[in-house]
């Protein structure tokens, strides 16, 4: 996601970096540079333009003159100004005065409307506790109905439709909805190929009819700034209220999620990021600057932890986290959760601190299967303190689980990756409940402060 714009800000802050009081040269010269990684990036001309002079305006100006790290502070500017661009404060659905909510999705053929639909059905059920129905009124083509109706089987939630008229089946979907007491309806519409009158029309005459609470355009961000251009012609024509930016996990540039809430003023509200019905997020400004800038997102990726993990396995872990005793049993039992959570490698990218390799790094998820085999040929002391698996012990454990010894070292380096990963996870948890902590120092005596000594921590805490 975002890996052009990502390298690019990279390069352009370690430059900055190494540079101590920044004259006007040096500002100018960054701008530049954001300047061209940003058209790089394919974002809109103008975009571009008020983006870079916003920065050089705060850049020049006393906040980085009197701070003790410019090039930290012009980070800190950028980071603030690419939250601005991609829409500010998170936007959020509109709630209905009278339930049920309804929710129309449109856009392009392909663009990802029938996924979104049921992404977002799944999402409002498991993050906001909704009750959903799904209303397919894609009549063009049948598959269009099957396919909507094999997804709201694989997350269990209903689909209506009818072989009538899109409108009429959106009303009468409406009413299905109060019969079944569901409190959301949300409306899969046809595409078109390219945008015309007679799409516009019919979605038109839909929304009169069943009066939705929000019209979301679903937008292809592999498409750059078609989709802008897109965005423009509906909004033109229909009373959007938001926007879904698919395929965010495919494009390389962002220029269409970096353009959209500047040309058009619609929010982007949700963000597909993978071909699975989990993929699939609330869309957060700052979130994302942070991701773009390599901050790493760990809010998102706790929400996720928290949506997959059962509070008493995260309990359990954080305990024999906490006191040294993570086996490869737990490893199994984690990797089992973690996937819950999407594709291992979408849940490296958000973790700060992760090394660019690494986040980068293919992570088979098909080798689950063995990774069983292999810990289940381990002996029990071998799960506990894999530390002692030493050549031969290797060899027979690939022998035993049928793999091969490459295999078992692959696990091996997996599960101290994931040891790190665990950690990261819960030293960022503790720090956003409000918790000081454990700064400085690792042991806690009840009464004492202890947080300005230096002392060192325990190997393991
Ligand atoms: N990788 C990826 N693929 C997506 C995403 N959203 C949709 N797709 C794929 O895009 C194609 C078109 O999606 P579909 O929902 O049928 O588009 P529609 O014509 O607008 O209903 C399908 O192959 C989807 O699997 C996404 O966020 N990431
Ligand atoms: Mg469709």
């Amino acid at each position: 996601m975002f890996d052009v714009i990502s390298d690019r800000f990279d390069g352009i802050f370690r430059r900055l970096r190494s540079r101590g009081k920044l004259s006007a040269d040096d500002v100018e010269e960054v701008a530049r540079e954001i300047r061209r990684a940003l058209l790089e990036a394919d974002v809109n001309v103008r975009v571009v333009k008020d983006f870079v002079n916003r920065i050089k305006e705060r850049a020049t100006g006393s906040e980085v003159a009197q701070s003790l790290s410019p090039a930290q502070q012009v980070i800190k500017i950028v980071h603030e100004e690419l939250a601005v661009t991609l829409g500010g404060t998170t936007g959020h659905l509109s709630s209905s005065a009278k339930p049920p909510e309804v929710i129309v999705l449109v856009g392009l053929q392909g663009a990802g409307k029938t996924t979104a639909a049921a992404k977002l059905a799944y999402y409002l059920e498991q993050q906001e506790n909704k009750r959903v129905l799904l209303v397919a009124a894609d009549l063009q083509r049948p598959a269009a109905v099957e396919q909507l109706q094999v997804l709201g089987q694989n997350i269990s939630v209903p689909v209506f439709t009818q072989p009538t008229t899109p409108e009429e089946v959106a009303i009468a979907g409406r009413q299905e909805a109060e019969r079944l007491g569901r409190n959301v309806v949300i409306i899969d519409t046809a595409g078109r190929l390219q945008i015309d009158d007679g799409l516009m029309e019919e979605l038109n005459q839909l929304c009169k009819k069943v009066v939705p609470d929000d019209v979301l355009l679903v937008l292809d961000s592999m498409t750059g700034q078609t989709a802008v251009d897109v965005a423009q012609s509906f909004r033109a024509q229909v009373d959007l209220t938001g926007l879904v930016m698919t395929k965010l996990d495919g494009d390389t540039r962002g220029g269409a999620a970096l353009s959209v809430k500047e040309v058009t003023g619609l929010p982007i509200l949700f963000a597909g990021v993978g071909e699975t019905t989990k993929d699939f997020e609330a869309f957060h400004p700052d979130r994302m600057a942070s991701r773009i800038l390599g901050m790493g997102d760990a809010l998102t990726l706790i929400e996720k932890a928290e949506a997959a993990f059962d509070a008493e396995a995260t309990a359990r872990t954080q305990e024999r986290m906490a006191e040294g005793l993570f086996t490869l049993e737990d490893f199994l039992d984690q990797m089992q959760q973690v996937r819950k959570m999407g594709p291992l490698s979408s849940v490296m990218g958000m973790l700060p601190g992760v090394p660019k390799e690494l986040r980068q790094a293919e992570v088979d998820e098909s080798q689950l299967g063995n990774i069983e085999a292999i810990i289940y040929s381990m002996t029990p002391a071998e799960r506990k303190d894999p530390s002692i698996i030493n050549g031969s012990r290797r060899r027979r454990i690939a022998l035993g689980s049928g793999t091969s010894t490459q295999a078992v070292n692959g696990l091996l380096k997996q599960f101290t990756m994931m040891r790190q990963m665990m950690r990261q996870m819960n030293g960022a948890k503790s720090k956003r409940k409000g918790g000081k902590g454990r700064r400085g120092a690792g042991v806690d005596i009840p009464g004492f402060d202890l947080s300005g000594l230096d002392i060192p921590r325990p190997p393991g805490a």
